[in-house]
């Protein structure tokens, strides 16, 4: 939170104020118009553009594989199928945990062996058992049963597996879920494929420069953390190319404000690597963020010998899969796995409505009960606390304007 004596964040400063009251027509030609000018090319110390936080900012290079997909006939959809989607993908992403496990857990016929799934494609999967990699199919009829999800099992799953005389290892059931990441699926929305499974933490990697640290992808990301249950963990990589006059304290401080942890890392110069292997140390973390930020870096910063391994194992993946996300599970030596999750762009959001859109923004909602109107969107209302505080200084204006792009999205 700023204080009166505190100037507002340095980044914070480089937007305009928001809007108040204005009629709706008339923000949505000023948030155009702000994406517009947020165009604009700025030069930093070194003659390098001026670190930006909207996606319209970020370098051109990095963008395409890794912008924020939206399903562009979300918009054109009748009311009914989008209650329907809707209802689907809240279904599939329930946090209660019980109707998770209703949603995914197959009846237990099985006897076998238990095992970790650290690889996964269609109806072959790798699994860990004793310490000791395998083989496996996926039993056909796991992928009859309706869960809401294209693929049976994916990566994190725990199962059992049994020996089959003719198929060699085969799963033949896949245990229940503590924590489901998933995206909607390209071709079979509001269908979903499960990223991940049983993941407990999120590591969110942003660069600083190269690409510019985007605030709304982390900030989305947050709002997957707590829609899924899976505690996040916010990293700034290339913090060597940070000039003198870049201002990482206050950029970073919206999220200290949360209380979430922010580690400050350089995957080349080995700055915050111990920490980061501490914190994934004995966790089941999946890593997410945008191409080029160092992801894989930073893995094999933490454990060099991790990218061979990677090489290794993906081997499995792939095979005659309609969809290229697919992602392993990496063994860490001080215990624990990571999720590599390359070419993760969207995912989490499926199902949110706009009016529970704040419910994930805590440090919006804290002023929401001041609003006049108790549906009170914060965006274009009349006599609306939120936006009087935002206006105060008293909401990061970061936070505030990737709220605003979120709203804008999602479905009413
Ligand atoms: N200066 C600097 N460069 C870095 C750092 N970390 C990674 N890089 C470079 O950034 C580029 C991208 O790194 P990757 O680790 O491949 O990024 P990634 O996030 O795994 O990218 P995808 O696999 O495409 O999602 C490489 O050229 C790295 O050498 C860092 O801390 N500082
Ligand atoms: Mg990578
Ligand atoms: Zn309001």
């Amino acid at each position: 939170m700023t204080s009166e004596n505190n100037l507002p964040p340095e980044h914070a400063r480089r937007v305009e104020q928001p809007h108040v009251n204005v009629a709706e027509s008339d923000r949505r030609k000023q948030l155009a118009k702000e994406s517009e000018a947020s165009k604009r090319f700025r030069t930093g110390g070194k003659g390098r553009r001026r670190r930006v936080r909207r996606k319209d900012w970020t370098d051109e290079a990095f963008r395409g594989e890794d912008e924020l997909d939206y399903d562009p006939l979300e918009r054109v959809m009748s009311r009914d199928e989008h209650d329907r989607r809707r209802e689907v993908e809240k279904a599939v992403l329930q946090t209660d945990a019980r109707q998770r496990e209703q949603a995914v857990s197959v009846a237990k016929t099985a006897t076998g062996q238990q095992a970790l799934v650290i690889a996964a494609g269609g109806l072959r999967a790798r699994a860990l058992m004793d310490g000791k990699e395998f083989n496996c199919t996926v039993r056909g009829i796991l992928t009859e049963i309706e869960t809401g999800f294209i693929n049976p099992v994916a990566v994190g799953d725990q199962v059992m597996v049994t020996e089959d005389g003719a198929n060699g290892l085969v799963i033949e059931e896949v245990l229940p879920r503590q924590t489901i990441l998933a995206r909607p699926d390209q071709f079979l929305a509001p269908k979903q494929q499960v990223i991940a499974a049983n993941v407990d933490l999120l590591l969110i990697v942003s660069a600083w420069w190269n690409p510019t640290i985007w605030l709304e992808l982390i900030d989305r990301y947050l709002v997957v953390a707590q829609r899924t249950g899976i505690e996040p963990l916010i990293c700034i990589n290339k913090v060597d190319l940070m000039t003198e006059d870049d201002d990482y304290e206050a950029t970073v401080q919206p999220y200290y404000d949360l209380g979430k942890r922010v580690l400050r890392t350089s995957a080349t110069e080995g700055v915050g690597v111990d920490e980061l292997r501490e914190a994934l140390r004995d966790r089941t973390t999946a890593v997410v963020g945008m191409s080029g930020t160092g992801k894989s870096s930073l893995l094999s910063a933490v454990q060099p010998e991790l990218k061979l391994r990677t090489k290794a194992v993906s081997e499995v993946n792939g095979q005659g899969q309609h969809t290229t996300t697919q992602s392993t599970l990496l063994k860490l030596d001080v215990g624990g796995y990571v999720a590599d999750t390359p070419g993760i762009k969207e995912f989490g959001l499926g199902g949110l409505t706009r009016i529970e859109l704040q419910d994930y923004f805590p440090d919006i909602l804290a002023f929401a009960p001041g609003c006049r109107f108790s549906n009170c969107s914060h965006i274009t209302e009349p006599d609306c606390a939120v936006q009087a505080a935002e206006e105060a200084g008293l909401i990061p204006e970061s936070r505030a304007h990737s709220y605003g792009l979120i709203w804008e999205e999602l479905p009413e």
